[in-house]
């Protein structure tokens, strides 16, 4: 039996990739066609129709995408940067396995901004500084490894990064203008392109906002998934500490007033906190 890997799903029909590179469009048979996503891995049978997934990694239902490797998580001095929506991302990530890449984007726009907010985030996790406008781009193609979506506000620039990549227009990309008039987003599909061997991206929309409810947990693991608290959280008083409870008892509160933690993320992750506490009142 060949393997293959879902490309992109068009109502009942599947674009996949054969371990040769040979793509194929096929059906599915004898399996509930909802049930199979792009990247996931897939056995064909000798009529080539899909008989089998194969195990997954994770799998993400909006955009519906399995086995994601890297999260390009991207933001811009333009639409106004969404910081909370940045850190929910990251939480996101580290929930389901998946490797989390900060992408700022239009340095060419504004470049104190951008290094702005590299400054909060270079700390956090793995961070690039560049705009689609120039070469500066490319440094994000080193970064592709197995499946990797793009994810963050709309306008921030998805689309055009996978066009500067693959030097020819692939996705579909709105001026700035025409998509604040209609407040909608241009990308809707989903589709991995491939840019090298097991290398491939995919343009997404459906992470321009995060539900809470998407995260599924307790306010008070909340802080496991900041990597730059746990370096402080062993000087807090009590083991059980969610950081919130005064300077005089907290490590991580201490860092933040020290200026060895971000202030700007500290701040969000008691929004994130009281957030997901009010989730289970109703
Ligand atoms: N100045 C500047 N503008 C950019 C840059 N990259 C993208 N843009 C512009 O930003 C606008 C939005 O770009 P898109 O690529 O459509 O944004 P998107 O994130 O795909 O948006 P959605 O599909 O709605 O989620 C377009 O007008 C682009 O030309 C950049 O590096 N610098
Ligand atoms: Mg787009
Ligand atoms: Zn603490």
């Amino acid at each position: 039996m060949n393997e293959a890997l879902v490309l992109k799903k068009q109502s009942s029909l599947f674009t996949v990739e054969l371990g040769d590179g040979k793509i194929l469009s096929l059906g599915a048979r004898n399996l509930k066609k909802d049930g199979i996503f792009v990247g996931d891995k897939v056995l064909l049978d000798e009529q080539n129709t899909i008989s089998k997934t194969l195990p997954r990694k994770n799998l993400i239902i909006r955009p519906p995408v399995a086995n994601i490797e890297r999260m390009f998580i991207t933001v811009a001095p333009i639409p106004k940067p969404d910081l909370l929506l940045v850190d929910k991302l990251i939480v996101f990530c580290f929930l389901n396995n998946i490797t989390p890449i900060l992408c700022i984007n239009k340095f060419d726009l504004d470049e104190k901004t951008c290094k702005n907010i590299e400054k909060i985030y270079k700390k956090v996790i793995k961070t690039l500084v560049f705009s689609t406008f120039d070469e500066s781009v490319t440094i994000l193609r080193g970064q592709i490894k197995g499946v990797c979506v793009l994810a963050g506000q709309s306008a921030v620039g998805k689309s055009s990064i996978i066009n500067a990549l693959k030097k020819e227009v692939v996705a579909r990309v709105d001026t700035f203008s025409k998509k604040v008039q209609r407040g909608k987003q241009t990308t809707r599909t989903v589709e991995l392109y491939k840019f090298g061997k097991n290398k491939y991206l995919a343009d997404t929309a459906g992470f321009s906002k995060l539900d809470e409810n998407l995260l599924n947990i307790d306010e008070r693991e909340l802080k496991s998934y900041y990597p730059e608290f746990l370096k402080f959280a062993g000087s807090c008083k009590f083991k059980t500490c969610v950081h919130k409870g005064g300077k005089e008892f907290c490590g991580v509160q201490k860092a933040v007033e020290d200026g060895l933690i971000s202030k700007e993320r500290y701040e969000n992750y008691l929004k994130l906190y009281e957030n997901l506490k009010n989730l289970k009142k109703y």
